[in-house]
């Protein structure tokens, strides 16, 4: 299932103009290595940031939240951010953590149930942009959804715009939201951010190819593509593209695909906001921005939201 969905993927991508793929297809078990090694490094600030801003805030949060609510996380994957809210907020009554892959999510449940006795955990397999409706017996508890990480980021406008609708729905009257998201803020510190000395990055990007190559039977020539990061002002964002270094034939699936050199393949776009653009998004979702904190620089921000 995997292997067609991620072939019809690359060939939908590679024939369409600009070239581009879903972000998505990083993350089989070495991709997911390759972005746990991102987030430890000297110019990867947002994790870093988040966890620090997220720690500074996260009484205030739990006061928001009042008594008994429940928490619902979208793309919980290994709930290692979660718990820093959850230790400042032992008031919380469930936690959902919703997540793609069953293998993350039962492993990461299991762990949050042993360290907080108290807590109802009901974990649910759900791709987060594309939602069954939550379990009808969750309680009447206030729900607060928590979407960290900047993952809102990598969303088209239209696809935030759906996600954060969607989830004013389905979180009801009342809902908090949680969000996570990376600031404008100059360039350098950006690009260094996503193409770093030690090239990590480079071999997140190409892990694409690796995956490519192993699962799709394709010929990806690794050092005939260069990683490149770059700064799309107009679109405020991060854009990461793989760039063919030399004119080349390549097979993916049993398709033949041309690579002019300079021909590239938009592997990923990480969108970075301001107040006024964050507020203009939610707004448009039917939320409102109650709190709006913000790290010391390099500036990332969690937005406290009021359906
Ligand atoms: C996991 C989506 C937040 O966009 O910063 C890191 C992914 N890509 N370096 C981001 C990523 C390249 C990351 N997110």
């Amino acid at each position: 299932l995997t292997r067609d969905s991620f072939a019809t993927a690359m060939v939908e991508g590679l024939s369409a103009r600009p070239r581009q793929i879903s972000p998505k297809w990083f993350y089989d078990a070495e991709g997911s290595r390759l972005f746990d090694e991102i987030t430890r490094l000297p110019e990867y600030y947002p994790t870093r940031q988040e966890a620090a801003l997220l720690r500074a805030t996260a009484p205030r949060l739990a006061v928001a939240m009042g008594p008994g609510a429940i928490l619902i996380e979208f793309g919980s994957g290994a709930s290692e951010k979660t718990r820093i809210l959850l230790d400042a907020a032992p008031q919380l009554s469930t936690y959902v953590p919703i997540d793609i892959s069953p293998e993350a999510l039962g492993e990461a449940a299991a762990g949050i149930e042993a360290a907080y006795p108290g807590l109802v955990v009901r974990p649910m397999v759900a791709d987060f942009l594309n939602m069954p409706p939550l379990p009808a017996d969750l309680g009447p508890g206030r729900r607060v959804g928590f979407f960290p990480g900047s993952t809102i980021g990598n969303l088209s406008r239209q696809e935030a715009q759906t996600f954060l609708g969607r989830a004013r729905e389905q979180l009801g009257q009342g809902a908090l939201f949680i969000l996570g998201v990376d600031l404008v803020k100059d360039p350098q510190t950006l690009v260094a951010a996503y193409d770093d000395a030690a090239g990590v990055t480079a071999a997140f990007n190409r892990n694409l190819l690796v995956r490519a190559n192993a699962l799709l039977g394709a010929d990806f020539d690794l050092s005939a593509f260069a990683h490149r990061a770059l700064w799309n002002a107009d679109e405020s964002r991060i854009e990461m593209h793989l760039v063919s270094n030399v004119d080349q034939v390549v097979t993916v699936a049993g398709r033949r695909f041309d690579f002019p050199a300079g021909e590239t393949i938009h592997t990923e776009s990480s969108r970075k906001f301001t107040s006024a653009s964050l507020g203009a998004m939610t707004a448009l979702a039917g939320w409102r921005i109650v709190d709006l904190f913000e790290s010391d620089e390099p500036k990332v921000a969690l937005a406290l939201l009021e359906a």
